[in-house]
């Protein structure tokens, strides 16, 4: 199967394009590159698909934007035969509606599980990229790398961790078994994911204690079972739906009440107040970060939608020194990644579950008893770290990729990821990112960017066959003006604020710098159709 040259090893397995990662971009991407006629090999290192949905298996794990918005639109008999069954799915339902996914489109059939890729090269003389994963060499013209931007987990090493008697899991890497009845468990970690799972580990434990370096901003998600009737009423209206959310600011279709064009402090406080308890009532973070346009531009609108949630804070719990902990005081709401909930404040007002304030008294080590503070040793039977990811370029650092000319991956991005339209890096030609740093991935409905991104990506390469390219890349200048644009924007907010995963400031040694493009999809889609439009005229040809 060799292609001839000398310079690299011969590929055991060469296909037109080969994909990293059968989540839902991996999933769609080698629909697509089926679909033009292209052949393809999925490498995916778990040994089942679903991505995200796939590894986190956590207590409570569910999408945080409705099912029905949370799906693949591309196809109309599949959004017409899926029945979804909660307003937000769980990981059970994701996973087997991926699941679903992989072997109605016979998808599965062209994945590799279990296969890790350690590295990706590329022969510039052969315009050809190699990846290594364990013994196997597989060969590609076009690479697209579908890897995640929350797939890497990040769990920090305590101390003595070797010397704790009793198990440690992370959220991220949840084993199949586990019972937490009776036990006396603690929680690292109040992002979404902890405040998911800690109501439920609470209904279980003989005793939950949790472990809080930040308070979080948390808001109802009011998640219910989707009657019949319901689903047929969106199905009715799905292509509208659909169409209406690519052409949004965030990939949603339009709410109901209509998101507030207004600034929150274009209205009076009465009217603020009607309108925060309106989305209070209906639930989703999403949906209350959009409460007014304002909230992460203007630190005074800001201010009134935060100082309404920790109102709510103060009056769910009832002890009030432990509401004053659960307090948030130092970022702007939704600066980090606005969690939803069910229960979550309610929670702490059970005598089984002790909330440890780490900003007073931190972790200092773990023994073989517990968790050992600053002022005391809590004795625990498992420890759970819901500590986050290394988000957005862990999953592509830890790849050692090298492009044209010896461009190492990891070299360009030490002082922070540089790329064009997220998709694209300027010295790695065909070297493709799905929801890579750059885009608005986080930002928006991530099955609406997902798919736009995929489209986007297998319409270049269909091009580039077409036209018989043999490779392309973006121009360095394409490249700085997009990277200075993206950060710009996101520096006219308010989210460089926050210690968050949206800037790297959860990984300890990572550059911190805004990974988004935060001026609207809708912006960023047209861009992305100029590109195309105008023969993809900000890249490099090598023909
Ligand atoms: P996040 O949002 O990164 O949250 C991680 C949490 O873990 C957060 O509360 C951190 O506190 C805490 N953390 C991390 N390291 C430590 C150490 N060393 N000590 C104490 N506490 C620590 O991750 P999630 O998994 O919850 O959510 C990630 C995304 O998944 C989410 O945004 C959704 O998009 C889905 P900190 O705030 O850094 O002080």
């Amino acid at each position: 199967m060799s292609r001839g040259g000398t310079s690299r090893p011969a590929p055991q397995d060469d296909y037109d394009v080969v994909v990293v990662g059968a989540g839902m971009g991996g999933l769609y991407t080698a629909h697509r590159v089926l679909t033009i006629g292209l052949t393809v090999r999925v490498l995916e290192a778990g040994a089942g698909v679903g991505g995200t949905w796939y590894w986190n298996r956590y207590p409570g794990a569910r999408c945080d934007v409705a099912s029905v918005d949370y799906s693949f639109s591309f196809s109309e008999e599949l959004q017409n035969e899926w029945s979804w069954k909660e307003r937000y799915a769980g990981q059970p339902e994701l996973e087997a509606y991926f699941n679903h996914v992989a072997d109605r489109f016979g998808i599965r059939e062209h994945i590799d599980f279990e296969t890790r890729v350690e590295s990706a090269r590329y022969d510039a003389d052969r315009h050809r990229w190699f990846l290594r994963a364990g013994d196997r060499t597989y060969g590609a013209q076009f690479v697209v790398m579908a890897t995640g931007p929350l797939s890497v987990a990040y769990g920090p090493t305590f101390e003595g961790t070797d010397d704790f008697a009793g198990q440690i899991y992370h959220s991220a890497d949840w084993p199949e078994g586990v019972d937490l009845t009776g036990k006396r468990v603690g929680v690292v970690g109040t992002g979404s994911t902890g405040i998911q799972m800690i109501p439920l580990l609470a209904e279980v434990a003989e005793h939950l204690t949790v472990f809080q370096r930040t308070a979080n901003y948390s808001v109802p998600a009011r998640n219910r079972p989707m009657s019949e009737q319901e689903m047929a009423e969106v199905r009715a209206t799905y292509a509208k739906r659909r169409d209406q959310a690519r052409r949004s600011r965030a990939g949603f279709p339009p709410r109901t009440p209509p998101i507030s064009e207004n600034s929150a402090m274009a209205v009076t406080e009465q009217q603020r107040r009607e309108v925060y308890e309106l989305m209070w009532e209906q639930g989703g973070g999403l949906a209350f970060r959009a409460s007014f346009s304002d909230l992460l531009t203007n630190r005074k609108s800001n201010d009134t939608a935060s100082e309404f949630i920790r109102e709510k804070i103060r009056q769910v719990v009832k002890d009030p020194a432990t509401a004053e902990t659960l307090v948030p005081h130092d970022h702007p709401y939704a600066t980090k990644r606005p969690p939803v909930d069910t229960n979550y404040y309610e929670t702490f007002n059970r005598p089984d579950v002790t909330l440890v304030d780490l900003r007073e008294t931190p972790i200092e080590r773990l023994t073989s008893a517990g968790v050992q503070t600053s002022d005391r040793t809590y004795e625990l039977d498992v420890l759970v770290l819901a500590t986050g990811f290394d988000a957005v370029t862990g999953s592509l650092s830890r790849i050692e990729v090298e492009g044209r000319d010896g461009v190492v991956l990891k070299d360009k991005w030490k002082d922070g990821p540089r790329g064009y339209l997220g998709m694209a890096i300027a010295g790695l030609p065909n070297f493709f990112t799905v929801n890579g740093p750059g885009s608005p991935a986080a930002f928006t409905n991530m099955a609406t960017h997902t798919e736009q991104n995929v489209e986007w990506i297998t319409d270049f390469i269909g091009y580039l066959v077409e036209h018989r390219i043999r490779a392309a890349e973006p121009r360095p200048e394409a490249e700085d003006a997009w990277t200075r644009r993206m950060r710009e924007a996101g520096e006219k907010t308010l989210y460089p604020e926050a210690n968050s995963w949206y800037v790297g400031a959860n990984i300890p040694g990572k550059p911190r710098v805004f990974m988004f493009y935060v001026d609207g999809f809708d912006v960023y889609s047209e861009e992305c159709d100029r590109v195309a439009r105008s023969g993809y005229s900000e890249f490099t040809i090598f023909s």
